[in-house]
């Protein structure tokens, strides 16, 4: 395999860039641009030097540099780092050194890939490197950090170890009872499966979860004009992001931002107030009306939405209409303007709208915020969806491994099906379980490191230098 070299951290200024070197050349390169060369070259140690041009003798840069045996390093094989001056012009001047002594530029993923081939990740640990990287919340980093430490791996290397402590048994009975001619009874065997077809169906109900973890959660702002939806996300951003004015239909296009709550991501958007009063020949009436368009289309991607009502305006049918519209999707009723006196009660709100559930007060004005309830609000929501159900903390968030833990769990209700019978046709039984094996191995990729289109598709998601 070719010696690699990448740049591993972003491209533009910064501090320090980090370039890597991977292959069985990669010491023998770095010794020709670096000076002084250790003569003890220890590994993981850092060595100060210069990185100099073989060719003009001329110094370039002043770095560190550090040196991986193979066996022992990220990719298995033998690694170089240097961390130079980060500036796009520096690291390219040194990576094409590299280049022009020989190393390869390293594909998207590549490193990770190596790490993989090497034995120094399984694919699961492989797929949470990416998420570690994307990661964009507390939750999200804890949840890649529990697959990189081998949770998931650890999961279904278990059930791996049970399927084939049961296929051993299958195959030895097979030989048995075609000599002696008995029946197959095993009831042990359907209660393992069943204890296993269990435990499939809590990791792939974990699914959900695991994509809120990583993804975030939509919440979308809707209401009328000049209910205060603008005001409401900016008090929730804590930052002046979308425009807020008196005037009805200030807000034209979907504006949308991301905080956390709760450790997890919230993509908050807010959307064009919705008016059934438009006056048809207004010059505005065509703005409005795509306004109103989009504002539908992001309510369809909304997995909370947050009506807003301004309680000091009296209630419309085109809200009852509105809320009658959302009511079958999660969301949660606001009532704001909790400072001015109100212009209808609380109940004639709940009968309008059939309502019993909670009704969130707060005040988005800018000078006297109180949202409190509202973020609360949310919080509970994203309790709700994250709640672990059965008794493990390991979870999916990735759809290829919800696919094969699907086959996996069909494969299982298929083998209790023909146990059912009382006499199944053990090769029958034996082919399902294999199959079942065959699916789980792919999930961790214990069976797969020569498998090039699986590997492509995986490594392919992967950021240059890692
Ligand atoms: N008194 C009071 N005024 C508020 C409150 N929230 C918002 N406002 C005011 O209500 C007006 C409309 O607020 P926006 O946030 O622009 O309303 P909107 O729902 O985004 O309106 P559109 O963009 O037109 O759909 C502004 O003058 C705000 O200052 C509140 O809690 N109390
Ligand atoms: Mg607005």
């Amino acid at each position: 395999m070719e010696t690699i070299a990448a740049l591993s951290t972003p491209p533009g200024a910064g501090g320090i860039a980090i370039i890597r070197l991977s292959g069985a050349a990669a010491h023998t390169i770095a010794s020709r641009i670096f000076d002084p060369w250790p003569s003890d070259s220890d590994y993981f140690h850092l060595y100060l030097g210069y990185i100099y041009d073989p060719d003009s003798q001329q110094k370039l840069d002043q770095v560190l540099l550090t040196l991986m045996p193979a066996g022992r390093s990220y990719t298995g094989e033998k690694m170089a780092e240097i961390h130079c001056h980060g500036g796009l012009y520096n690291s390219k001047k040194i990576l094409s050194l590299l280049f022009s002594l020989g190393a390869a530029a390293a594909p998207p993923g590549e490193f990770t890939k190596r790490a993989y081939l090497n034995g120094r990740l399984d694919l699961t640990q492989a797929e949470a490197v990416i998420s570690l990287i994307e990661a964009e919340s507390e939750a999200g980093l804890v949840a890649a950090t529990t697959q990189l430490a081998g949770g998931l791996s650890e999961f279904v290397n278990k059930m791996l170890a049970q399927i084939n402590q049961i296929l051993a048994a299958i195959e030895v009975e097979i030989d048995l009872l075609a000599e002696e001619g008995l029946n197959y009874s095993r009831p042990e065997v359907t209660v393992s499966l069943l204890a296993l077809e269990q435990k499939c169906r809590d990791l792939l109900a974990s699914y959900q979860r695991g994509r809120l973890l990583y993804s975030g959660i939509k919440v979308v702002l809707v209401g009328r004009p000049n209910v205060g939806k603008s005001s409401l996300l900016n008090a929730l951003l804590v930052e002046d992001r979308a425009l807020v004015s008196a005037i009805s239909g200030t807000t034209r296009d979907v504006i949308s931002a991301s905080l956390e709550i709760g450790g997890i991501k919230v993509e908050l958007s807010d959307t064009a107030g919705l008016d059934e009063t438009l006056a048809v020949d207004s010059p505005q009436a065509e703005l409005e009306a795509l306004g109103m368009a989009r504002t539908k289309e992001w309510l369809e991607q909304a997995a909370l939405v947050l009506l807003v009502l301004d309680q000091s305006q009296l209630l419309t049918d085109f809200e009852v209409e509105l809320y009658r519209k959302i009511r079958d999707k999660p969301h949660l009723l606001i009532l704001n303007k909790q400072d001015k006196a109100p212009a209808f009660s609380e109940s004639e709100l709940r009968r309008r709208f059939i309502y019993e559930g909670e009704i969130l007060g707060c005040v988005g004005a800018r000078e006297q915020i109180r949202i409190d309830a509202v973020v609360a609000g949310i919080a509970g929501f994203i309790g709700t969806q994250t709640a672990v159900s059965g008794d493990s903390a390991v979870m999916i968030s990735q759809q290829r491994h919800y696919d094969l833990l699907c086959m996996v769990s069909a494969g299982l209700t298929e083998a209790l099906e023909l146990l059912k019978t009382g006499a199944p046709p053990l090769d029958m039984l034996a082919e399902e379980l294999h199959q079942i094996r065959f699916c789980l191995l792919a999930i961790t990729g214990a069976e797969s490191r020569d498998a090039e289109g699986l590997l492509d598709i995986v490594f392919s998601q992967f950021c240059v230098g890692k």
